[in-house]
């Protein structure tokens, strides 16, 4: 036999079993020795994970105020979620109507927080991407709990990201509803999460007690080891030398999250707004006292310069079937009252305007209907989830809820709502209805 035939008769003879490499696993990522850097171990895994306890945390109860805030009782633009059921038990009370800064606070801090804590999930995943390629798959019903716990959770916020962020970026761009999708998967997230920190709570307390973090932070690459040897393996069997220390990887992360905030906090800080280059939605702006954000231009509504001029007359329907047409003369000859409130859209950005205008009381009194208990906005636009608007009868009442006819002293320009537009205070930005032109308030919501 020639030396290559022999070479090749030893590679029959020692190709393994299917039960041998079953055991051992495909290899690659699934060998726990592939995984070699010494930064990986309980320590750093569990610092990064309580940045996302806290912060997770916080986007996730913004993101369910953000629901309560849209309503459900009403319907029409202010519900996208008509068959929550169960999950949406706790948004059956009337969304607040003061403080007016309310929903800009918490709809602000739920996308900034939201996109800064990006770099830190990443990190975090890469931190126990041993454990996510675990071989065998399963080794005992505990442990395939465990895991499906984990595909969900993962799965969950990865879906929530990409969703929230390309809501921002594209407005829409898929087949399903936002609100229904973000929703529902939040759910998700929230039992796999609550799941997960049951099942590591100890692990994470006894890691963060393992090394002093002050120590860490004044540790060097050249004095950087690995954590020692760990129940779950996150420490690697097979260590490469440190190329970074665990105070240079911590410093990378929290520099890419400021990084995305310093690029995106500008859309909710009106001076600041032209250096939110992360979130260019909402950036198109008007002239003189008109100039703020603008999402949806007077072009994009498709609407004809004709029906916003001196023919447009405001609609009121009383509850009893009660008609009133007003002039914007009429509208202007009425008591006027002026407040500082916010537009504050769901995709985070918000703006602050001194917005003069009628109060939508004062405007139900001229058709009898102070005491209703719910109003219908519909706007000259026709079509499109943005072309109506249900208000809650406490809306209705707020001394600070107007139809706006003037913004910074001035006429409202055609972009920002030219005839008349709602101002609410404390809801989201989409029920402050443009080109408004029928007004309908009945009896129960
Ligand atoms: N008629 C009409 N009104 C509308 C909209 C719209 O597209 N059409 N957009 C709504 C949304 S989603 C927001 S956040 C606010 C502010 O949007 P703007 O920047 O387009 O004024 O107006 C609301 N009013
Ligand atoms: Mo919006």
């Amino acid at each position: 036999m020639d030396d290559r035939r022999k070479a090749r008769a030893d590679d029959a003879g020692s190709r393994p079993s299917l039960r041998d490499s079953l055991r051992r696993g495909p290899g690659g990522p699934c060998d726990p020795a592939s995984w070699r850097s010494p930064l990986r171990g309980p320590w750093l895994t569990s610092v990064l994970a309580v940045v996302l306890l806290v912060g997770l945390l916080v986007v996730g109860l913004t993101g369910f105020a953000s629901y309560a805030a849209y309503d459900p009782g009403l319907g029409g633009s202010n519900d996208q979620t008509p068959e929550r059921g169960l999950l949406g038990f706790y948004t059956t009370f009337d969304w607040f109507t003061s403080p007016s800064w309310l929903y800009r606070v918490t709809q602000g801090t739920h996308v900034l927080l939201g996109l800064a804590l990006v770099p830190v999930v990443l990190a975090k995943l890469w931190s126990v991407a041993p454990k996510l390629f675990e071989w065998p798959p399963v080794r005992s019903v505990a442990q395939a709990l465990e895991r499906i716990s984990i595909f969900l959770l993962v799965g969950s916020i990865l879906f929530l990201l990409v969703t929230g962020t390309m809501n921002i970026q594209y407005d829409y761009a898929w087949g399903f509803s936002f609100y229904t999708g973000h929703f529902y998967a939040a759910w998700v997230f929230i039992a796999a999460f609550a799941v997960h920190v049951s099942i590591k709570m100890p692990t994470l307390l006894r890691a963060l007690r393992s090394r002093s973090f002050a120590a860490e932070m004044r540790t060097a690459t050249s004095q950087t080891l690995p954590e020692p040897p760990d129940p779950d393996h996150l420490v690697s069997p097979d260590p490469a030398p440190a190329t970074i220390s665990r105070r240079g990887a911590l410093a990378v992360v929290g520099g890419s999250s400021l990084g995305i905030l310093a690029l995106t906090i500008g859309q909710s800080i009106d001076p600041l707004r032209r250096t939110a280059l992360l979130a260019p939605r909402g950036q198109s702006q008007g002239t003189g006292p008109n100039a703020f954000q603008i999402n949806t231009t007077f072009a994009d509504s498709g609407l004809d310069e004709n029906a916003t001029g001196a023919s447009w007359q405001l609609r009121l329907v009383g509850l009893d079937g009660k008609e009133v047409l007003l002039r914007r003369e009429e509208l202007l000859a009425l008591p006027q009252r002026t407040e500082q409130l916010p537009i504050a859209c769901v995709e985070g950005w918000s703006t602050s305007q001194s917005w003069t205008g009628v109060q939508l009381r004062e405007l139900a009194g001229l058709v009898g209907s102070v005491g209703a208990g719910s109003v219908f906005v519909e706007s000259l636009q026709r079509g499109g989830t943005f072309s109506t608007t249900s208000l809650t009868d406490s809306q209705l009442r707020a001394p600070k809820t107007l139809l706006a006819l003037r913004v910074n002293g001035a006429e409202l320009s055609l972009d920002h709502g030219f005839p008349a537009r709602m101002i609410i205070p404390a809801c989201p930005g989409v029920r402050n209805t443009k080109w408004v032109e029928t007004i309908t308030f009945r009896s129960a919501s």
